[in-house]
């Protein structure tokens, strides 16, 4: 299976989720009229897309209905206005650094040390060296975990002792990075709710020593979002980045969810780039973020001829 195609297959409950209703709505012949309209809302918020985001759109719609006329093509009004607003998501290219140092954050659960592993396999494939810091050391298991993706891609994992200083990890795999030559250093947190000062304290003062010891680092913070929990999920991370200098996001599991709409809320409600999506528990399930391919998985083919 190509990438694309298992994209499209994570998105499968979502899609016929979305797919199914929209077909009924956007029968050949029908107008884009009040009543199309309602209907439409209610699949978007079935969908997780959030009131803010769906209303958004709706009255996208209506203006465009308003310009076009009653005959407008719906379907084809809603597929550009999806993909403009997922655009936003894409973000600007980062600067590269050497060693550029990814520190990976999130709420317990989400899927960060699955995305490290992943991620980290993914820049390998692209020719960069990697290496991975073990700084979740609340749990002996997290170390573990960390350490079987990083033997499943060849990367080299820095750990500490458990109950350790998660900052200490940070530096030492920092150094071992700068002594190696390798290009990334892939950070692994320990899971933390944005409410708990001192776990968030923690996680400031592992920025902090990177900062220190390497110019810009971290250079990258990525918040793991986990898509199965939609719009709640989307309010913890709101507070999550209030207080951390997050500058992008991982989606994990579009695979599980009928929520895939979430990301046009994060799109056009978090101010963040999404980064990379995650879509299974294996090590290929990643891959960055593509605004029209993402938008092609969500909405499936057009289901209509248009309307005139
Ligand atoms: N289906 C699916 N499962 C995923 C994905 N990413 C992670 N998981 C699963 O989610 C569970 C938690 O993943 P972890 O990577 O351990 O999450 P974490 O955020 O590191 O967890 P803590 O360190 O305990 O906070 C595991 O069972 C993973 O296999 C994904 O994209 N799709
Ligand atoms: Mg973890």
């Amino acid at each position: 299976m190509g990438l694309f195609d298992k994209l499209k297959n994570a998105l499968t409950k979502t899609r016929e989720a979305i797919t199914e209703k929209l077909a009924a709505v956007f029968k050949p012949g029908r107008k884009l009229d009040r009543a199309l309209l309602q209907e439409l809302e209610d699949i978007l918020l079935s969908a997780d897309v959030g009131l803010e985001t769906t209303e958004y759109l709706i009255t996208r719609l209506q203006e465009a209905g308003r310009k076009a006329g009653p005959d407008a093509d719906a379907d084809a009004l809603l597929r550009e206005e999806v993909v403009t607003l997922l655009k936003a998501a894409e973000g600007n290219p980062v600067e590269p650094a050497s060693p550029h140092v990814v520190l990976v954050v999130g709420v317990n659960g989400t899927g960060k040390t699955t995305s490290v592993g992943k991620l980290g396999k993914f820049l390998a494939t692209q020719g960069q060296s990697v290496i991975f810091a073990a700084a979740d050391t609340f749990r002996a298991a997290a170390i573990e975990q960390l350490k079987i993706w990083g033997e499943r891609s060849g990367i080299h994992v820095v750990a500490g002792e458990m109950n350790g200083d998660s900052a200490a990890v940070a530096v030492d795999a920092l150094q071992a990075a700068q002594s190696r030559g390798a290009n990334v250093l892939i950070v692994d947190t320990a899971g933390r709710l944005h409410n708990k000062s001192n776990l968030m304290q923690e996680l400031e003062k592992v920025s902090r020593v990177l900062n220190k010891r390497s110019l810009g680092a971290p250079h990258e913070v990525l918040l793991v979002l986990d898509a199965t929990t939609g719009q709640n999920g989307l309010n913890q991370a709101r507070e999550f980045t209030r207080t951390t200098g997050v500058t992008g996001l991982i989606l994990t599991k579009i695979d599980g969810t009928a929520k895939g709409g979430v990301a046009l809320a994060i799109a056009r409600t978090m101010n963040l780039p999404i980064r990379y999506v995650g879509f299974g528990e294996s090590l290929d399930d990643f891959e960055p973020f593509d605004a029209v391919k993402f938008a092609e998985s969500l909405l499936g083919e057009r289901t209509a001829a248009p309307a005139n």
